[in-house]
């Protein structure tokens, strides 16, 4: 009996590297095959923005703010949407974006994590313009603690990231199977990669690109959907509210040090040039499509790397 508990083990495991090993003999092909279509897609055509109707959550700031900027510019009409803070600078923004070439800027201010909310600014868009086009579920909030803290704390998490997500997806739907529109949502790295201590905020990302690989086959090929998995892009999420106690600045001067960032401006238009080439899947900085496959294929040199990086991070002992 020992002996074919062995076996089974022992081939189970043997079967997973051969085909490893395969998989590595054929990569130089897979490599020319990626390098192919990658070059092929900068001459597909882009969309034409213009005329069409664009809505994007969290748009008061970071790379929210700076996609409007982006669609603007190729002259699109634009709902642009933020949570109704002191400091929220939604009107400027939406002022900034008929000054860079947009025809007409609606703002909304509304909680993504409310579902009655959501239904209002997609209806108020649809309503104003008539269409609607792309749709930018990118509100995101990005905490940092770990698991040891009141738990309870952590629901806005899932709240904005995840249901904000797919609440507003749920009302705009109907809206862009009529105009064969695009659903751009905003996933991270994290979700992939899942760094120490990012548990929260890493689940809301991994969540987010599970619902939305498999709503890509539900409602494709009327409507395309673009995964965006980001690195570090330095906006201000890392030192957002819920990373309190300071601990969220100096995060982000030490992650400059062992990570690869990104600035947010040639993200954002890397992100929308990508969208209107059709792309899938958007990955910046690119060095992170490295890393994922990295932990796909060899998970003990991942694992080891992120001690590496928590040790120089120094966040094992605090939170
Ligand atoms: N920066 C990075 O390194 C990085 C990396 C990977 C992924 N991402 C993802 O990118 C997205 C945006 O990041 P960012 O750095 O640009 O953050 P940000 O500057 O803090 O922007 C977040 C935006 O979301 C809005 N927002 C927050 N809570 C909301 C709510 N309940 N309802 C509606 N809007 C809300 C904020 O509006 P108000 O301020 O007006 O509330 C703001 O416009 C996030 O989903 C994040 O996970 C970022
Ligand atoms: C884009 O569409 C607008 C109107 O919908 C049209 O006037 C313009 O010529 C188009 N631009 C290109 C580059 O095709
Ligand atoms: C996505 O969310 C992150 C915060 O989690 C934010 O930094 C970024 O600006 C958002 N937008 C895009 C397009 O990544
Ligand atoms: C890439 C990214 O934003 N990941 C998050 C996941 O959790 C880590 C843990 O510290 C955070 O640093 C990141 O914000």
């Amino acid at each position: 009996m020992y002996a074919t508990y062995f076996n089974n083990k022992f081939t189970n495991a043997l079967v997973f590297y051969i085909f490893l090993l395969l998989l590595l003999l054929i990569s130089p092909f897979l490599f020319f095959w990626e390098l192919i279509t990658t070059v092929t897609s900068c001459f597909r055509c882009h969309e034409n923005m213009s005329g069409k109707v664009v809505l994007i959550t969290g748009a008061s700031s970071g790379l929210g703010e700076l996609m409007a900027y982006e669609y603007a510019k190729r002259g699109a009409f634009l709902a642009v949407i933020a949570i109704k803070e002191p400091e929220s600078r939604l009107e400027q923004v939406a002022a900034r974006a008929r000054e860079l070439g947009s025809p007409d800027v609606i703002f909304v201010f509304a909680d993504v994590s409310k579902v009655d909310e959501c239904k209002m600014f997609v209806d108020r868009t649809v309503e104003h313009f008539s269409r609607l086009d792309h749709l930018v579920c990118n509100a995101g909030i990005g905490p940092i603690y770990s698991i040891n803290h009141d738990v309870t704390k952590f629901l806005p998490v899932m709240d904005i990231n995840f249901w904000g997500s797919v609440y507003s997806t749920h009302f705009a739907i109907p809206h862009l199977m009529k105009t064969k529109g695009k659903i751009i949502v905003n996933a991270s790295s994290a979700g992939v990669l899942h760094p120490p201590k990012g548990g929260f905020y890493n689940a809301s990302k991994a969540a987010l690109i599970s619902f939305y690989e498999s709503l890509r086959f539900e409602v494709s090929p009327t409507i395309s959907i673009t995964i965006l998995t980001l690195g570090f892009v330095q906006t201000n999420i890392i030192t957002a509210e819920y990373s309190t106690k300071g601990v969220g600045a100096r995060l982000q001067k030490d992650i400059k040090d062992v990570f690869p960032t990104m600035e947010a401006e040639p993200c954002a238009k890397a992100i929308v040039e990508g969208v209107c080439k059709g792309a899938t899947s958007i990955t910046e900085p690119r060095i992170y499509k490295a890393l994922f496959l990295i932990k796909f294929l060899f998970p003990r040199l991942h694992s080891f790397y992120l001690k590496v990086v928590l040790r120089t991070l120094k966040l094992s002992g605090e939170d």
